[in-house]
């Protein structure tokens, strides 16, 4: 572990090291190598991929970010009510502007101590620290850097108060049902019995409406998409060409979650030389690089069984884009 930052109100731990590059080069290794290609979402978020990311939310056809964001605005008082919570812990926290939501919140209700940002990205987490030391007198921050995959046993001790531990943005939706139920039964254990789990999750809807948010006109997601191949070739020495590939994004009705793709356009071969790997794609030979779930209050009151949660409130905005759920050990 190394300690990055430690002012009065602010403590920053990474435990991110070796093992991180190991992590893509793991994934570059399994997922190139396999009949049908993937590679984990988690590898677009680079600073160029996470200013991007930051573009789509912004987009007038990606949904999701406004909507929680509505959600968030309307009930944080409410949650914070019935919950007490005076620390918030945020996987993959990524901007503040969530958080503000929250802490604010906690802050008018008097209970307000602790936000515990976990994030891979560390600029963005001492950011987001400073602007909200700044905001919030009482705050006290302890950032995490470290990816939730494997880093939730660096999350500190609750303090006083209960907690929330916030997973936002549809980020639970970028994994496989098996693994999404997994992450959330670790995410559990950092849960006390007065402690809530609050999940944001996409809901399903008009498939046009869906991959319009990951097919916009302007193309911020289509360069987002082929940032994965830009990353593989800075951290490991590959020679992709990302605009020889194109942009593919569409709802599969059957699994109800978008999937995102690359598509080769021609025959290429590809040098990942870290690893010693030749990759070869045909023509229109696709990579999987994304799937992103989207659910019913059905799916995600059986994704929390389990896991051996269980649901406590469920919010949504009016027009049924996006869910909270705020849940507790069973
Ligand atoms: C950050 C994972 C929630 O799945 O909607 C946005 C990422 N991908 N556009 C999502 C994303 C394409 C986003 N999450």
């Amino acid at each position: 572990m190394r300690s990055l930052a430690q002012s009065g109100d602010i403590r920053i731990e990474s435990f991110l090291s070796e093992t991180d590059d190991r992590s893509l080069a793991n994934d570059v290794l399994d997922g190139l190598t396999r009949p049908f290609k993937e590679i984990p979402a988690k590898h677009f978020y680079d600073a160029r991929g996470s200013e991007l990311f930051e573009q789509i939310c912004e987009l007038p056809e990606y949904y999701p970010t406004r909507a929680e964001r509505s959600i968030l605005v309307a009930r944080a008082d409410g949650i914070v009510r019935r919950t007490r919570a005076g620390e918030l812990v945020e996987l993959g926290s990524g901007s503040p502007d969530k958080a503000r939501i929250l802490l604010g919140a906690m802050s008018r209700a008097g209970t307000l101590r602790r936000y515990v940002p976990l994030d891979v990205s560390e600029s963005a987490l001492e950011s987001a620290a400073e602007e909200l030391i700044d905001e919030f007198d009482e705050l006290t921050v302890h950032g995490v850097i470290g990816d939730f995959e494997r880093h939730l046993a660096h999350i500190p001790d609750p303090g006083e108060t209960p907690r929330i531990v916030a997973l936002l943005g549809g980020t639970i939706g970028n994994f496989l049902p098996g693994t999404r139920r997994r992450l959330l039964r670790e995410i559990g254990r950092l849960l006390g019995p007065g402690d809530r789990l609050l999940l944001g999750t996409d809901l399903v809807k008009d498939p046009a409406v869906i991959e319009a948010a990951y097919d916009d006109a302007d193309g911020v997601t289509a360069e987002f998409n082929r940032n994965v191949l830009h990353v593989i070739n800075s951290e490991l020495d590959a020679d992709f060409c990302p605009s020889g590939f194109d942009h593919i994004a569409f709802f599969d009705r059957r699994h109800e979650w978008v999937e995102m793709r690359l598509r080769s356009r021609r025959p290429c071969s590809v040098l990942v030389a870290d690893l010693g790997l030749r990759v070869e794609f045909a023509a229109g030979e696709e990579l999987r690089t994304e799937i992103s779930a989207k659910f019913t209050r059905a799916r995600v009151e059986e994704d929390f069984h389990a896991a051996g949660l269980e649901l406590d409130t469920w919010y949504t905005d009016p027009d049924e884009l996006f869910a909270l759920s705020l849940a507790a050990r069973a």
